[in-house]
């Protein structure tokens, strides 16, 4: 196999196939994601860790950062555990990394697997990141979610044919990620290979209209309450195209929310017309090192601006149409800057 190869280009060094053997020889499995995982971080690892388990192999689970409120409700009797929680993970001879590979998205596991590359896999379909992670990569940045490519190694671990025959508790978290990395099928990235899998999966049972309940229509209220407070400092800069949602760390606060709730606020400003590119600036509580840290998500229509570039910029990634970033300016000078780098693409 070529997984010994280093590469510093942040490609794949593997083909699935090969990364299925990798798994399956592990013997102890450490699966894990980025940190504040979303849904296809979730259903990627939770996916490919049960397909695995299946598999012989002995998997442990572990997820830093906020967690989503779906998160028991996913996961089930899966073995985990959340770093955060002061919950180390037990002793493992691999590590599969699921929907990154940036050491950015990675900080609270750098202390378990930086420099241990030769022993870590990275599976994610991000235009970036960092080659020192992992020496064995599965990298697709034409891939609509990492659970389009983990469906396929569940199936070359499961030693199947066809999607539409992974067990319900396999099938359930792709769907999970297939749908929200989409927008539940909105999206441009979404290929007749996508619909093709996500028949696959609703046949092998996954319900997606409860995956769509519990991920899109479950808000604790603190987040609409949050919402109505952002969509209050709305800024509209209409020959741009560009809508800008600030959020307050003392609204989050007063109002009991977290910054995970903040997921999604670009929605409502992206559905007015004019508006090609919608800009969530979330002020961060201060961390350990005093500074107060600005979250920038960004999301665009087809015509709109590419937000990897943007987020680029601010030493952030993604995909051309979400991406986002940290800024270490105020809310108001992140706004300013974006909004140069807006004009600045546009006339070159
Ligand atoms: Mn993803």
């Amino acid at each position: 196999m070529s997984h010994a190869t280093e590469s510093a280009v942040y490609e794949s060094t593997v083909s699935p196939r090969e990364l299925a053997g990798w798994v399956r020889e592990a013997g102890r499995l450490l699966v894990i994601c980025h940190t504040r995982p979303d849904g296809d971080a979730v259903g990627s690892s939770l996916a490919i860790a049960r397909a695995a388990t299946m598999s012989g192999v002995q998997v442990q689970l572990a997820y830093a950062g906020e967690l989503p409120p779906w998160m028991d409700e996913i996961l089930g009797d899966a073995n985990w555990v959340h770093l955060d929680a002061g919950d180390p993970p037990a002793p493992f001879d691999k590590c599969l990394v699921c929907d990154t590979g940036a050491w950015s998205q990675l900080e609270p596991y750098k202390p378990w697997i930086a420099g241990k590359a030769d022993r870590v896999a990275v599976l994610d379909h991000h235009r970036s990141g960092s080659p020192d992670v992992a020496d064995v990569r599965v990298i697709d940045s034409d891939a609509a979610a990492a659970c389009e490519m983990a469906a396929e190694v569940c199936t070359l671990l499961l030693g199947i044919e066809s999607a539409s025959d992974l067990p319900v508790d396999i099938a359930e978290p792709l769907m999970l990620g297939l749908g929200t990395d989409t927008g539940w099928f909105r999206h441009p990235s979404v290929t007749p290979h996508v619909l093709r899998l996500a028949a696959d999966l609703v046949q092998a049972g996954a319900e997606h209209p409860r995956l769509v309940k519990m991920t899109m229509l479950s808000d604790p209220i603190q987040r609409l309450k949050l919402m109505s407070k952002a969509l209050g400092s709305l800024s509209l800069h209409e020959e741009q195209g560009v809508a800008v949602v600030k959020v307050h760390a003392q609204d989050i606060t007063s109002i009991g929310a977290s910054v995970g709730m903040t997921s999604g606020f670009a929605d409502p400003a992206l559905a007015v017309k004019s508006v090609n590119v919608a800009i969530v600036l979330v002020e961060l509580p201060p961390e350990g090192d005093g500074k107060q840290r600005v979250k920038i998500s960004m999301r665009s229509k087809v015509g709109g601006p590419d937000v990897a570039k943007l987020a680029g910029a601010f030493g952030g990634g993604g995909h051309i149409r979400a991406a986002g970033a940290r800024s270490e300016l105020s809310l108001d000078e992140t706004e300013k800057k974006l909004l140069e780098l807006i004009a600045e693409s546009e006339s070159s």
